[in-house]
């Protein structure tokens, strides 16, 4: 078997047509346009490329974007107090700060002052709590668009077994959730898991954000697969490569995504859609309360 390469670039370009239609009618109806505050501490090279990405996106779609750098050194509270005006500004759909943070912060404290209403990472608890209970928040935006893909190829999810290799608050488990919520029979494995292999071999769909190369190997995945690779690892020569031995695993698997060119892509137009659902939610607040919203959910306040 030879594993269709699911092309996450088209995929999420596709979405993108999608956000540009959205906004074009948000904005014909008299609609501010979608904004998005993207917020960066320090100069992770990583981070620099991603935060890029980000705001490429937003610029093809037509979602304005406010990028604000702060360096590795700034005061905690100075962020906490630029994320406080993002909160109180109606140019403003969603505010996300970039991750990771420099260790000195507290990324809860930080991830919490952002307004739920406008955490369109879907970190906040308030997101978090309502993915587990199904209902409707701001999806995390790498699993949310790992089910998009798995859709978008008409991959069916109910009944079958989904191993999700990673736990991180991040990807691993809301990953889980979103799955369970589709009926799938979901087994979650981590770094301290005994035998991964006895897991994984019995996966329909085995979805891999570890941060380890090479940890998927062809004898640990059942012939027919479909296999999900989010790792992200830099090799010593500077290449990009996922958790899984493409070369051998695509001879073994029905699908699989490439690294780069699979869920990274994904993911950028995932936050892209949250930003224009917090819009849409915005615009219709602002019928009844144009100038005053306040948040009316405060969750976990110290
Ligand atoms: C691609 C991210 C780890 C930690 C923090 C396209 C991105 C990546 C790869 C990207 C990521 C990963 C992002 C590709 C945003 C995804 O072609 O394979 C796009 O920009 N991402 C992030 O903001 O923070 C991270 C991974």
């Amino acid at each position: 078997m030879t594993a269709k390469i699911i092309d996450g670039i088209a995929v999420a370009a596709s979405i993108r047509a999608e956000c540009r239609d959205r906004i074009a009618q948000i904005v014909a109806k008299g609609g501010t346009p979608p904004g998005l505050a993207v917020i960066l501490v320090g100069s992770d090279p990583a981070s620099q490329v991603y935060v890029r990405n980000k705001m490429r996106a937003c610029a093809e779609v037509g979602i304005r974007s406010y990028r604000f750098d702060y360096p590795a050194d700034v005061d905690q509270q100075t962020v906490i107090d630029g994320i406080e005006e993002l909160n109180a500004d109606p140019k403003v759909h969603g505010i996300l700060v970039q991750l990771p943070l420099p260790p000195s912060f507290d990324i809860a404290r930080i991830l919490r002052t952002i307004s739920a209403d406008k955490d369109v990472d879907g970190f906040h608890l308030y997101n978090v709590g309502g993915l587990v209970v199904g209902g409707t928040v701001f999806p995390p935006c790498t699993p949310y668009g790992v089910l998009k893909l798995l859709q978008h190829e008409k991959i069916p999810l109910e009944g079958k077994n989904v191993v999700v290799v990673g736990a991180s608050n991040i990807v691993g488990k809301p990953m889980a959730l979103m799955l369970m919520h589709h009926e799938a029979t979901v087994s979650i494995c981590h770094a301290k898991t005994k035998d991964l292999a006895q897991f994984t071999i019995l996966a329909d769909i085995l979805v891999v954000a570890a941060g380890k190369p090479n940890l998927i190997l062809p004898q640990m995945v059942r012939t027919g697969a479909v296999v999900i690779d989010v790792g992200i690892n830099r090799t010593a020569d500077g290449k990009l490569v996922g958790d899984v031995d493409f070369e051998g695993v695509a001879k073994k698997a029905s699908y699989i995504t490439p690294v780069p060119g699979g869920v990274g892509p994904m993911t950028v137009s995932m936050l892209l859609v949250n930003t224009i659902a917090s819009c849409e939610r915005w615009q219709r607040h602002e019928l009844f309360d144009l100038t005053n919203y306040r948040p009316r959910l405060e969750i976990a306040q110290p």
